[in-house]
């Protein structure tokens, strides 16, 4: 797929700014500045940013507890995710979404479920109001290696598939499902191969490779546009740090960690824009200055802004007091 030079740019700012917004999350959160508990992407921005790439506006995009990234390209903006983050009031869910529970609906982030497989049976509802209102868009739904062994994720398979839904099950087999290595929790290679289970097409592609990113979420995006039905798209890809902040990751080895940075998503798209005379590394340099600006003043914004106070505080939440549930 042809991708034009204007978008190759704007897909290496996006990549950093996925990056570097994450490694502030990171950083904020072993200070003990940031709230809550957090899931980290880095190492995962290529498939984050080419999945965007070829989604339109009024589709619907399920992501998992490891997507600021995914997020961030719809259309939450860097400060309203970064004071979601921090619990704010001006963040995307007035704070009370957090990382993992972080949305926007009018952008089609239609968010997370904290129960793995879950999501990838409710995304059904989301392709069938797609299917039904005939609006060429499409439901996308993201998740694990992890989840993927969910007995909910067949079940959604089946369905989409009996049911010819515009949905697209997006496999992320970052090598692990907390500390469980995804070669021991499955025995086939490529997770794309259950598609064949349900009368669809699989299709595994390298994650770190922002162009076959999106040349396979293309392929599989516009099949289901077209009344095509559902597929499964599986990326292989890495997650730099441990399943979440603060992991000392024991199960992995020094060697594999090194082995996967070799394989840096942001390092490999540099190349290929060295390479293709698209950017220099004068230019690379100022747009990772501009995304880091961008960084710096969502901290900024979500540090200043207030959190929720007085009766606010407790709207949009199931609390209990004493002496009974209210
Ligand atoms: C049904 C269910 N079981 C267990 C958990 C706890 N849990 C949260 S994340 C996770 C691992 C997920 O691994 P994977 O799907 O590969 O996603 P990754 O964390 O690698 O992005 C587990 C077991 C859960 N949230 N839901
Ligand atoms: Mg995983």
């Amino acid at each position: 797929m042809k991708v034009s030079k204007e978008d190759l740019i704007k897909l290496y700012g996006q990549m950093w700014l996925i990056r570097l917004f994450e490694q502030r999350a990171s950083d904020l959160f072993a200070k003990g500045v940031m709230p809550g508990f957090i899931h980290l992407g880095i190492g995962q921005e290529a498939f984050m940013a080419g999945t965007n790439y070829n989604i339109k506006a009024g589709d619907s995009v399920g992501s998992s507890h490891r997507e600021h990234g995914l997020l961030l390209g719809l259309g939450i903006t860097p400060n309203e995710l970064m004071a979601e983050l921090y619990g704010k009031e001006t963040g995307c869910n007035k704070g009370k979404g957090g990382s993992m529970h972080a949305c926007k609906a009018k952008v089609g982030a239609i968010g997370c479920n904290g129960i793995l497989g879950a999501a990838q049976t409710i995304i059904n509802g989301y392709g069938f109001a797609h299917k039904v209102r005939n609006d060429g868009n499409i439901a996308v739904t993201v998740f694990g290696d992890g989840a993927a062994n969910r007995g909910d994720v067949h079940e959604g398979m089946n369905l989409a598939s009996v049911m010819n839904l515009p949905v697209v099950f997006i496999i992320v087999d970052n090598g692990y499902g907390i500390s469980m290595s995804s070669k021991e929790s499955s025995l086939v290679d490529d997770l794309s191969a259950r598609a064949a289970g349900y009368g669809m097409p699989g299709l595994t592609a390298d994650g770190n490779d922002i162009l076959a990113v999106i040349e396979a979420t293309r392929e599989a995006f516009e099949r289901a546009r077209q009344g095509g039905g559902p597929s499964v798209v599986e990326f292989k890809t890495y997650r730099h740090h441990g399943h979440f902040e603060g992991d000392p990751t024991p199960y992995r080895t020094k060697e594999e960690v090194e082995m996967w940075m070799k394989k840096d998503p942001i390092a490999r798209f540099e190349k290929v824009l060295l390479e293709r005379n698209i950017l220099n590394e004068e230019q690379m340099k100022d747009i990772y200055e501009e995304q880091l600006a961008i960084v710096d003043a969502a901290q900024k914004f979500a540090e200043e802004s207030p959190y929720p106070e007085g009766p606010e505080g407790y709207e949009d939440v199931f609390y209990f007091y004493e002496g009974g549930d209210k």
